[in-house]
């Protein structure tokens, strides 16, 4: 076979191969067999050593002829192979917009305000009145007018976070009623929940910040009987009819006389279980009528007015009613624990 036909003839074989070629690596592969430096037309060229002198010029030429037909042949397959790379690769890419997706997940209420909301239903429901305030209070709400004066043992910076000398972290929410006294006349029926501050240390029933709801009553004629009455109601609304208080006498300096008080278990109905550690009851509030000198401090005639108060822990209630073991699982926000309370 002479120069010539060996050029027409892998001319063809490159028109042929390249028809089968369909991605860049084949035609990669097709253009160095014949364009690179072991490639066939370089063979070619290689081989005019042996063409006579005479007939180099006509031959070389036709090489070179033959190189650009090559390239043109290659360049035209490359751009359709890119071109149906493009269609491939957008093919591939696109999003299916009508594919269901997951909707966005439901989120819950936490625990502390799912408590608070019933139990503000029971008192709102019995007529007494929602009232918020500062968590960041004047000393002389917080402890002055609730009968803690200056060297109580509750105002040390170990238990009090303190802003300045005389501005704190609420640590109760009694002085919002401390506020609603100095600026309103009896009869005051309020209930006041919110956060409040304690320097404690973080463990599983203690944290530095927790919440607290806190009832008042004043009037003419209020009695303790009325608080008993109050607080049992409380109790049966909340945890049912067969819910009855126990009162036992306690301290506190806001109120005179002051009692903690006991609810029937309601894990075991009052049987005594593993939850109220086999005696039938859970401590659950503080009370008392609320001091003299608490009234008088606020504005309020302690001899023609008297009232009841008392005070419940959110946190603890929450985790008599969940079963929670550990109050920090209140705080964490850990969307597995809160997610059961969907
Ligand atoms: C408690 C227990 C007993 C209380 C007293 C007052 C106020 F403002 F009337 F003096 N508010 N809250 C009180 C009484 C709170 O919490 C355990």
């Amino acid at each position: 076979m002479n120069v010539q036909e060996a050029i027409v003839s892998l001319l063809q074989t490159v028109q042929e191969e390249l028809q089968h070629i369909a991605d860049s690596q084949g035609l990669e592969g097709v253009r160095l067999r014949m364009l690179g430096k072991k490639g066939e037309l370089t063979a070619l060229l290689r081989a005019m050593g042996q063409v006579p002198p005479e007939d180099r010029p006509a031959i070389g030429q036709m090489i070179n002829e033959a190189r650009e037909k090559a390239v043109a042949l290659l360049d035209a397959r490359g751009q359709w192979i890119a071109a149906r790379e493009r269609a491939l690769a957008l093919a591939n890419e696109r999003i299916d917009v009508t594919q269901p997706v997951p909707g966005p997940g439901l989120g819950a209420l936490h625990p502390i305000s799912l408590v608070l909301g019933e139990v503000l239903d029971v008192f709102t429901g019995m007529g007494f009145e929602v009232v918020e305030g500062p968590e960041v209070e004047l000393d002389l709400f917080n402890f002055e007018m609730m009968n803690m004066p200056p060297n109580h043992p509750a105002r040390d910076a170990q238990d009090t976070f303190y802003i300045e000398d005389k501005i704190v972290l609420r640590t109760h929410t009694s002085p919002v009623q401390a506020r609603i006294m100095t600026t309103r006349k009896p009869p005051i029926r309020i209930v006041c929940p919110g956060r409040v501050y304690r320097a404690d240390e973080v463990d599983a029933t203690h944290s530095p910040v927790f919440h607290q709801l806190e009832g008042l009553v004043v009037g003419e004629d209020v009695t303790m009987a009325d608080l008993k009455g109050t607080l049992d109601a409380f109790a049966q609304r909340l945890y049912g009819p067969d819910i009855t208080t126990r009162f036992r006498p306690s301290f506190f300096p806001f109120t005179e006389p002051s009692a903690e008080v006991d609810l029937t278990c309601s894990a075991c109905r009052g049987k005594g279980c593993r939850v109220c550690k086999g005696t039938g009851w859970i401590e659950v509030l503080g009370s008392g009528m609320v001091n003299p000198r608490v009234l008088d401090m606020c504005g309020i005639a302690s001899d023609r007015y008297s009232g009841f108060a008392f005070g419940v822990g959110l946190e603890r209630i929450a985790m008599l009613r969940y079963d929670i073991q550990d109050m920090r699982l209140l705080y964490e926000g850990d969307v597995r624990f809160l997610s059961q309370f969907r």
